[in-house]
C-alpha cells in the first residue's frame, strides 16, 4: 500500500487534504491510493442537505456537527459550490461555532467548486467522501445549493438527503420547481425564529400526504433555528431513524448501489474524456471536426460517430 494511503487511514488530516488535491487533478498517484483505500470504505453515514440560497445549510450543517461531535462521532463536511465564504478549507461563518468546528481535530471540512463538465457532480466530490469515510468519518455531510442537476445528483451520493426550506410562502413552492422535492427524505423548515414557519410547515405536510400516500414511511417534515440551536437534537434522531430504517428495510444497499453506480460511470466517462481531449490521442482530430461542423461541412452526430468510430475500432 502506498504511503499516503495508509496515512490516510490513520485518519491524518493532511494527506487526507493531499489525496483529495490528487483526485481533483486526475493524477495516477490519487488513483493508485484510491484503489488501496476502497476496501475501508462505506462505514460512513452519507447525508446530502441541499435547500435554496441562503437557507441556513451552513449553519444548520455547524450546528449539526456539534451535535455530532457530543456523541463522540467524528464529521467530514463537503460543501459543492459554496456561495457562502469559505477559505483555506475553513467554513468562515458569522458564528463563532463554525470557527471552532474548522480547528476540531474530529472535523474535516472542504469545499469544491467542481461542477462536472457537463453538468451534475464530478468524480472528485465522489471521490472526497470515500476519502473522508476511509479516514474514520462517522458522518459525512454533503452541502449544495438547491438549483439543479447537481442537487439532483447529490442523492445518489447520500444515504440520507435533508432538503432545507424557510418559511414563507413561495419558497417550497419554489423547491418544487426546481424538483427536489422528491428527493427528500427529511424536510427541514429552518429559521423558524420568523413569522410564518406554521403555514409552511401545513405546505410541505400536504404535499408529503399526497406523495406518500402509498409509502410505507412517511417524509418527516422538521422545523429548526439553527441560528438559536433550536431542533437540532430532534434532527439528529430523526437522520438517525432514517438509516434504522433504511437498513431494515434493504434500502441502504439499494440506495449505495445507486452511489457506486453513479460513481462508475462518473469514472469511465472522465477518462474517456481525457482520453478523446489528450493531445496523444484525437484532440487534433477533434479541433478538426470542430471547424468542419462550424463551416457546415459536417454535422456533430457525423463527427461523433466518426471519434467514437476510431476508438471502438
Ligand atoms: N433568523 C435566522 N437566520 C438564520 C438561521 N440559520 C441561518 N441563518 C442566517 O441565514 C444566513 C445564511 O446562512 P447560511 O448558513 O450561510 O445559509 P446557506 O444556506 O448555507 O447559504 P448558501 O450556502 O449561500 O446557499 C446567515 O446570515 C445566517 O446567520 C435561523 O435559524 N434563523
Ligand atoms: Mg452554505
Amino acid at each position: 500500500m502506498n504511503d499516503i494511503a495508509s496515512k490516510v487511514l490513520n485518519g491524518d488530516p493532511r494527506s487526507v487534504a493531499r489525496l483529495i488535491t490528487l483526485v481533483e487533478n486526475s493524477s495516477p498517484e490519487g488513483s493508485r491510493a484510491m484503489k488501496d483505500i476502497y476496501p475501508h470504505t462505506g462505514g460512513a453515514h452519507v447525508i446530502g442537505i441541499t435547500g435554496v440560497m441562503g437557507s441556513g445549510k451552513s449553519t444548520l450543517i455547524s450546528e449539526l456537527t456539534c451535535e455530532y461531535r457530543k456523541q463522540g462521532l467524528e464529521v467530514g463536511i463537503i460543501a459543492i459550490d459554496p456561495t457562502s465564504p469559505f477559505s483555506g478549507g475553513a467554513l468562515l461563518g458569522d458564528r463563532v461555532r463554525m470557527m471552532e468546528l474548522a480547528t476540531d481535530e474530529g472535523v474535516f471540512i472542504r469545499s469544491m467548486g467542481t461542477r462536472g463538465m457537463l453538468g451534475g457532480l464530478t468524480s472528485a466530490v465522489y471521490d472526497v467522501v470515500e476519502i473522508l469515510d476511509a479516514s474514520g468519518k462517522d458522518v459525512v455531510i454533503v452541502e449544495t445549493v438547491g438549483v439543479g442537476q447537481a442537487e439532483v445528483d447529490v442523492i445518489k451520493i447520500a444515504d440520507t438527503t435533508i432538503v432545507i426550506l424557510v418559511p414563507g410562502l413561495g419558497d417550497s413552492i419554489q423547491a418544487i420547481k426546481a424538483g427536489i422535492m422528491e428527493i427528500a427524505d427529511i424536510y427541514v423548515v429552518n429559521k423558524a425564529d420568523k413569522p410564518g414557519v406554521d403555514q409552511t410547515v401545513a405546505e410541505i405536510e400536504s404535499l408529503v400526504d399526497i406523495s406518500c400516500s402509498n409509502r410505507d414511511r412517511k417524509t418527516p417534515v422538521l422545523t429548526t433555528s439553527a441560528k438559536e440551536s433550536k431542533g437540532i437534537v430532534e434532527l439528529a434522531q430523526e437522520i438517525k431513524k432514517h438509516k434504522e430504517y433504511l437498513e431494515k428495510s434493504n434500502e441502504f444497499e439499494a440506495q449505495r448501489r445507486k452511489r457506486y453506480e453513479a460513481e462508475l460511470i462518473e469514472i469511465i466517462r472522465k477518462r474517456l474524456m481525457n482520453f478523446i481531449f489528450d493531445e496523444s490521442t484525437f484532440k487534433g482530430k477533434v479541433e478538426l471536426l470542430i471547424d468542419q461542423i462550424s463551416k457546415k461541412e459536417v454535422d456533430p452526430y457525423t463527427a461523433a460517430d466518426e471519434i467514437l468510430g476510431k476508438i471502438l475500432k
